[in-house]
Parts: C-alpha cells; sequence; structure tokens
C-alpha cells in the first residue's frame, strides 16, 4: 500500500544560475553573516579548503529534469514542493532581493506550469521591502498560482514578530497562503557559540535559529493579530514538540510577571493551530511518533530535504513508520494537499 500511495514531499530546495551567482558574490564579499561557511562551500567551492565535498549540491540545485525527476522517478515520489533554498534572497539588498525573488517565482511557475503533476512552488518574497513583499506575494499566489510561501528565517537579525513585517503577515493570512519558515544560519546577536566545530548549519544551528523564531512569534501574541495564519516549520518541528510543554509552562509565568504579553490562548494551542511541520531531514521512528501526538496526525507533512538529503531513505522511513496506513495517507500527501492547495491526484 505505502507503495502506490502518492507521495509529496515538501521541502525540496532549489536555486536559479542568477541567485547562485549573487550568493557567490555574498561569499566572496564583506559579511558577518554566519551564513558565508556554508554559502562559499556550496557558491564558490574552489575558494575553500573543504567545500570540495558540497560541490555537488550546486548541480543538485540548479537541476530539474535530469538528476531531480530521475530520482523522484527511481524512488516513487510523485511530487516535489520546490522552494528557493537558503538562504534564499535574504542577504541580498532590497533592491536585488525583490528582483531576484521575481525572477525565481517566474522560473519556479514555468516549472510547475510544465510539470504539473510533478511539481509545486513555495514562493519567495523580499522582506528587506516589506510593501514591495506583499506585492510580490499577491502575484505569487494569484497570478502565478504558487503554493504558498517560504522564508529563510531572519532577516538582517529581524524575526516576524516585528511590527514591520505585519503587512506580509496579513498578506499571507489573506492569500491562505502558509508561510514555510526555513532554516538560515543563526542570526548576529544568536551566532556567538555556533560557529564552531560545524554548529552553524544543519547540525544544530538551524534548529536554534528556526525553533527561535517559532517561540518569538508564539510568545510575542502574532496569532492573536493573526488566527488564520498557518506556518510550517521542518526537521521534525525543530525541537519545539519535544519543548513545548515547557514553552507553554513558562510562557505562562513570563506574562504574568510582566515580562510578556498576555496572549489570549496556551502557547501549546497556538503550536497545534498554527503551526504544521515536516519531517524532513529526520527519519527517526520514535520522534515522527512524538511529534505526531503533540501537534496532531493532520500537521504532520512528509519531506525529504533534497538534494542535501538522500531520496532513498527518506521513502523508506516514511514506508516502515509505525503509523496506520490511512495516516501515512496524511503524513504522504493529503495534509500537503490541504496546506498548500495541491490538487487532489
Ligand atoms: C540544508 C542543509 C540547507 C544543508 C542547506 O542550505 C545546507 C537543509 C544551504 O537542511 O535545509 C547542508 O549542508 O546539509
Ligand atoms: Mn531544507
Amino acid at each position: 500500500m505505502a507503495k502506490s500511495m502518492r507521495k509529496i514531499a515538501t521541502e525540496e530546495a532549489w536555486s536559479i544560475p542568477e541567485v547562485a551567482a549573487a550568493l557567490r558574490d555574498v561569499a566572496r564579499g564583506p559579511t558577518s553573516s554566519l551564513d558565508k561557511l556554508l554559502v562559499a562551500g556550496i557558491y564558490d567551492a574552489a575558494s575553500t579548503k573543504s567545500g570540495y565535498s558540497v560541490l555537488n549540491f550546486l548541480d543538485g540545485l540548479l537541476d530539474i529534469e535530469a538528476r531531480r525527476l530521475r530520482e523522484m522517478n527511481e524512488y516513487g515520489v510523485d511530487m516535489q514542493l520546490l522552494s528557493l533554498t537558503a538562504p534564499g534572497v535574504q542577504m541580498f539588498d532590497a533592491d536585488t532581493a525583490t528582483e531576484l525573488a521575481a525572477l525565481a517565482n517566474d522560473r519556479m511557475a514555468e516549472i510547475c506550469r510544465k510539470h504539473p503533476t510533478r511539481f509545486a512552488g513555495l514562493a519567495s518574497f523580499a522582506p528587506q521591502s516589506p510593501k514591495r513583499a506583499v506585492k510580490e506575494m499577491e502575484r505569487a499566489i494569484r497570478t502565478l498560482k504558487l503554493n504558498g510561501f517560504i522564508l529563510n528565517s531572519h532577516t538582517n537579525g529581524e524575526y516576524l514578530d516585528d511590527p514591520k513585517y505585519w503587512p506580509v503577515l496579513e498578506a499571507a493570512e489573506a492569500l491562505d497562503a502558509c508561510i514555510y519558515i526555513h532554516p538560515r544560519a543563526p542570526s548576529d546577536g544568536l551566532k556567538g557559540p555556533l560557529q564552531d566545530y560545524g554548529m552553524d548549519s544543519a547540525m544544530w544551528g538551524y534548529g536554534v535559529e528556526v525553533g527561535t523564531h517559532a517561540v518569538r512569534m508564539m510568545a510575542a501574541g502574532v496569532f492573536d493579530r493573526f488566527p488564520k495564519l498557518k506556518i510550517c516549520i521542518g526537521h521534525m518541528g525543530e525541537a519545539i514538540p519535544f519543548w513545548i510543554w515547557r514553552i507553554d509552562f513558562m510562557s505562562g509565568r513570563a506574562q504574568d510577571s510582566g515580562r510578556a504579553p498576555k496572549t489570549r490562548l496556551r502557547m501549546e494551542e497556538y503550536f497545534r493551530r498554527n503551526f504544521v511541520i515536516t519531517t524532513s531531514g529526520v527519519e527517526d521512528p520514535i520522534a515522527l511518533d512524538y511529534a505526531i501526538k503533540r501537534i496532531g496526525i493532520d500537521n504532520v507533512l512528509w519531506a525529504i530535504d533534497y538534494p542535501y538529503q538522500p531520496t532513498k531513505p527518506a521513502v523508506e522511513f516514511m514506508n516502515l513508520a509505525p503509523v496506520t496506513d490511512e495516516e501515512r495517507g496524511k503524513l504522504y500527501h493529503e495534509n500537503a494537499e490541504r496546506i498548500f492547495h495541491i490538487a487532489a491526484a
């Protein structure tokens, strides 16, 4: 049954040459951003000592029809929900970011039109200019028919609880389009002890960064202002499912002592109402079981994290996951169809 079940992978990275070139320039220029370590490795690999091993990511990111579709066919992946890979356009100046987001969205829409059953896509926008971001968000959903939005966590050290981003949240809510908060390296204010031992990125720093982002939004009361806003976070919920009981308990104390604004609902209620999570990069059946119990079977979506994670074990993990086949159908495709407005097959 699992073999023939529709499989929609929901955190699948992709890029375009223009963004890759701009990231190579970022890697060669001065920046305090911790993202530079990985960005240099992927986009300017020849310049780094350890870069050789990540050289291949760039080919995988830029490709659709050669390797990617072949790998999808080989393992029975029906559809990838594409997103412009981290850090997206968020390291560029506002004008460059706005332009490149629109260009990436146009290319993404072309791919989705050409292969409507194989690819759907999350649109980029440039938070550096919230006003223009809103315009692009509306275009991406209404004209390009893309399926939601990708945001690579902080922008210049600022997070979505900042009122300057409320227009962006309002637009996403009004468009009924989920914002996927994908990691980038921790912001300058957070990066201190995360710069060594490879802790800047997927091993630890990414989860710390996005987990912090999600808690900031809940604790700030963002979801009282935007009750229908949907946020997706990957990597089995960036440790929030495991931590939510304590977040919930201690946020009550922070509110009672005046250190946090009073919220209408409890943190646990926001987590279940306003968030969905994906399994990207966490092929651990115990974590899956726990996450489902915390956030609910309707709020967990399967993902591979292509090309950063191999497809085969991600499929095997979900084929063998300790759930019923009805539940497996929700994880593999039904939840993705509902959250990202993908037509049922
Ligand atoms: C991810 C992983 C993204 C890696 C990356 O993007 C790199 C991810 C710049 O998990 O989404 C990586 O090197 O493993
Ligand atoms: Mn990813």
